[in-house]
């Protein structure tokens, strides 16, 4: 741009050439336009690819976003989430879980408190929404994905430092979308499993509202 600022800079007795029908001139352009926009975007591609392969070791954990909050589900002691479907979301089961398949029993359902995770060991985040587009963003993570109603969405990361980490909604969602936020924590592996071991699995929640008489009901987590 600067040798064009220079080269065709104002000369008194020179004057512009009107062309707008020049095959030649618009071929090259064409080309060299293609060249340089794949050029600028194909290292993004290998980045991409490490960004969604996920490793064999790397935890699920769901997160559902709505408007306007976060809540998360775990897999329990089998490392498997149960299945969801979104034709059985009503106000008593919000993640839409199919209670039939026997994977979702041990499932921990937190809803309403934070996010922990284990330091150095990876997660992949499987995403999900309810309602409209959301984005979940851990600007330290350095990642960000959108939800999209419909569809699971994922991206993996490995934690490797402890600490207190806001989320964001990067995907403007309606009136509330400035207060959807969350946190997620990074935790020592002790401290990881305390918060682990007070989550509740779903059969055990099932049972809990049965005694109470009462349909299936998320509980508030408080921590
Ligand atoms: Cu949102």
């Amino acid at each position: 741009m600067a040798w064009c600022i220079w080269r065709y800079r104002y000369q008194k007795d020179r004057k512009a050439e009107y062309k707008p029908e020049d095959k030649k001139l618009e071929w090259n352009l064409t080309w060299i336009t293609t060249l340089g926009v794949a050029a600028l975007l194909a290292p993004g591609l290998v980045v991409w690819k490490d960004y969604v392969t996920v490793p064999k070791d790397a935890m699920p954990i769901e997160v559902v976003a709505y408007q306007w909050g976060w809540k998360y589900r775990l897999p329990g002691e089998d490392g498997v989430l149960g299945k969801t479907d979104i034709k059985f979301i009503n106000d008593e089961n919000p993640f839409g879980l199919n209670f039939d398949d026997p994977n979702s029993k041990d499932d921990l359902l937190v809803d309403g408190g934070d996010l922990h995770l284990q330091i150095n060991k990876p997660v992949k985040f499987e995403l999900r929404s309810i309602d409209v587009l959301h984005n979940f963003y851990v600007p330290q993570f350095r990642g960000k994905m959108d939800m999209v109603p419909g569809m699971i969405t994922f991206y993996w990361l490995t934690p490797i430092r402890t600490g207190d980490f806001e989320v964001l909604c990067a995907e403007y969602c309606g009136t509330g979308h400035y207060a959807m936020r969350g946190r997620v924590i990074v935790d020592e592996k002790n401290d990881y499993n305390n918060w682990l071991a007070k989550q509740i699995t779903l059969e055990k929640m099932l049972a809990r509202n049965k005694k109470n008489n009462k349909s299936y009901e998320l509980v508030k987590n408080t921590q």
